[in-house]
């Protein structure tokens, strides 16, 4: 309705326009946080969606505030919503939209756009950009709302589409003239939607079920794999009794760490490659057979033939990579306890030889590890360093680890053990830089419980600016930078011997924890493992915002971390 004939309504009749309607339509489907970059044509919007009782933390760069909403999507299965501006803006925040999509996480990306009738003729407005087209290949659905009549159903199809089925993420196009868009309060109301059951039980055909459970009964060396589609299914007690009652090993993805704890009788964390050579059975529970697990082919599972029973709620994941003798397509919870009711009163534990083969390869590993992680040298290398995190996280299991970069991630992945569910978030399918911050930042948010973020300090660079925002917000997160000047290693060289560093190289000896202090937080720089940890427990125990810029030896890294076989390698050496 067009303001002129808004006007003429009677002068008694409450008004809504479009910015309320979002406003009202967020709130009715329980959507209280948005984490946004403000400006044209979205400030409003942002004031006044504040005004209104909504939480809106605001962000110093969008692909932050994205990742932010991303991760409040796995951490409470309701979409994070993340509200940009135009072209530059909703192009800041595509990354993370992509990357949400690619993991699985439910998110809304909310962007405020140009005028159609300009963009369509492209004639050059402000932040001219054609969204939705580039945003469609890059998540789950995609949507524009035109009218202020429409943007109820537009939220509930969003929030639809990014919670059933596959999570992940949606994009909703909001042109700059819906917001002020007029139409009575009433007739307002009236539009609005509240999604009923946003992510339906899905349950298991029972044929299904029988088939899964034929070849489980027949497993002589069984596994199962925990992915974080496990981890946000939110069903940690139905998964814990399945692994108890069979007695079979599990190996937790890295998301995955802690919906049982990495101390459990049964975890093959530590014995990960013997468990994926020689299982002839496994179990996939939400996860990918993607580039994590070798694709479930070569090397990496040795040379017993496999057979791959899979728990997704997405049918198309079968049979992704290799056979699936037994697809069980359904939610976690609804698959899970269908095999369990299969399963009944007497069910056969894993055979002993084959669990003991697993604890004894598990032991021998643990006390391997054992002395690398109680040094305390200077300088501090990852395995001592990690050895203090570790002990930090054994005592306050509820805080959050936030985790990324390259040695900074895999190590830190394999050493500190988890002990509860969606405690570990980190670089996830796409092995991303630059989710730190707004990893950190969401966390905290959503959950009150304190956070650690131990970063790479190439990793940290990608989302460091938000330091000012953890301060702003006075969250209860404590980062700290693993600095070995450099990404991987700080110790490349110019082969020419030019004055420009190596490109893997910084600056040296770089003070991070300074950047904390600049915005009034609290900064430490550290370079024994003791130190260390009196300095996270410092930061833990008052909740400050605080950075520790923890000195690792530049030369302790390896090239890629674990994944150096996948970087090519030049064969050529170039006469000069
Ligand atoms: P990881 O990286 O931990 O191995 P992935 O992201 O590869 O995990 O896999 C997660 C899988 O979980 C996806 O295939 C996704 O479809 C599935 N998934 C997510 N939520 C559910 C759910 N509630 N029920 C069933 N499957 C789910
Ligand atoms: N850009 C993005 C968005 N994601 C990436 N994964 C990379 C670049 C490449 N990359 C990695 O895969 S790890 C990494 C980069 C730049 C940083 C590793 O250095 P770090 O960690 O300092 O964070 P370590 O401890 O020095 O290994
Ligand atoms: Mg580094």
């Amino acid at each position: 309705m067009s303001v002129a004939v808004a006007q003429s309504i009677d002068v008694q009749q409450e008004l809504t326009d479009g910015f309320h309607l979002v406003i009202d339509a967020l709130k009715l489907n329980d959507i209280n946080t948005i984490y946004a970059v403000p400006g044209i044509p979205i400030s409003d919007l942002c004031r006044m969606a504040q005004g209104e009782g909504i939480r809106v933390i605001s962000f110093r760069h969008e692909q932050n505030a994205g990742n932010a909403a991303a991760i409040a999507g796995y951490l409470t299965q309701k979409p994070g919503v993340c509200l940009t501006v135009s072209a530059p803006g909703f192009l800041n925040g595509l990354t993370a939209l992509a990357n949400a999509t690619t993991n699985c996480f439910p998110m809304i990306l909310i962007s405020g756009s140009s005028e159609r009738e300009i963009v369509d003729l492209q004639q050059g407005d402000y932040e001219e950009m054609d969204q939705l087209a580039i945003a469609k290949p890059l998540c789950k659905a995609a949507f524009r709302v035109l009218h202020a009549q429409d943007v109820g159903i537009g939220i509930a199809r969003a929030i639809r589409a990014a919670c059933s089925g596959r999570p992940g993420g949606v994009y909703l196009d909001l042109p700059a003239k819906f917001f002020s868009q007029v139409m009575t309060a009433e007739a307002g109301a009236k539009s609005l939607v509240k999604v009923i059951d946003a992510a339906p039980e899905q349950i298991p055909a029972p044929a299904a079920v029988e088939r899964a459970l034929d070849v489980l009964k027949g497993a002589k060396r069984p596994l199962i794999i925990l992915g974080k589609g496990a981890s946000y299914a939110q069903v940690d007690d139905k998964i814990r009794e399945l692994v108890e009652k069979t007695g079979i090993p599990f190996l937790p993805m890295s998301m995955a760490k802690g919906i049982l704890p990495d101390t459990h009788p049964q975890s093959a964390g530590a014995a990960r490659s013997t468990v994926l050579k020689d299982a002839d059975v496994v179990l996939l529970i939400g996860a990918r057979l993607n580039w994590l697990l070798s694709h479930g082919k070569g090397k990496t599972w040795g040379s017993e033939p496999k057979k791959f029973i899979q728990i997704d709620i997405e049918p198309k994941e079968m049979d992704s990579n290799v056979e699936i003798v037994a697809p069980l397509v359904g939610d976690i919870g609804s698959c899970v306890s269908a095999l369990l009711a299969g399963m009944g009163g007497k069910w056969a534990k894993a055979p002993a030889d084959w669990v003991g083969a697993v604890n004894a390869k598990k032991e021998a590993n643990i006390a391997k590890m054992a002395p690398k992680l109680m040094n305390n040298a200077s300088p501090m290398n990852y395995h001592s360093a990690l050895g203090a995190l570790r002990e930090i996280i054994k005592d306050r299991p509820d805080a959050i680890l936030v985790n990324e970069g390259a040695n900074t991630l895999d190590l830190a992945r394999g050493i500190i053990d988890m002990y509860k569910p969606r405690k570990r978030l980190d670089v996830g399918t796409w092995g991303v830089m630059g989710i730190g911050m707004g990893f950190a930042v969401a966390a905290a948010v959503e959950t009150g419980q304190p956070v650690l973020a131990i970063e790479g300090d190439s990793a940290f660079g990608f989302s460091g600016m938000e330091v000012e925002t953890i301060c702003r917000y006075n969250l209860p997160v404590c980062v700290v930078i693993f600095n070995n000047n450099g990404i991987y290693r700080g110790t490349d060289v110019n082969p020419t011997g030019g004055e420009d560093v190596a490109p893997m190289v910084f600056v040296k000896d770089a003070r991070y924890d300074k950047m904390m202090e600049a915005f009034g937080g609290v900064g430490a720089h550290v370079t024994t493992p003791d130190e260390l940890k009196r300095a996270v427990i410092a930061a833990m125990d008052s909740g400050k915002p605080t950075l520790i810029n923890a000195v690792i030896d530049p030369a302790a890294g390896t090239e890629s971390g674990n994944i150096g076989s996948l970087n090519p390698q030049s064969a050529v050496v170039r006469k000069k």
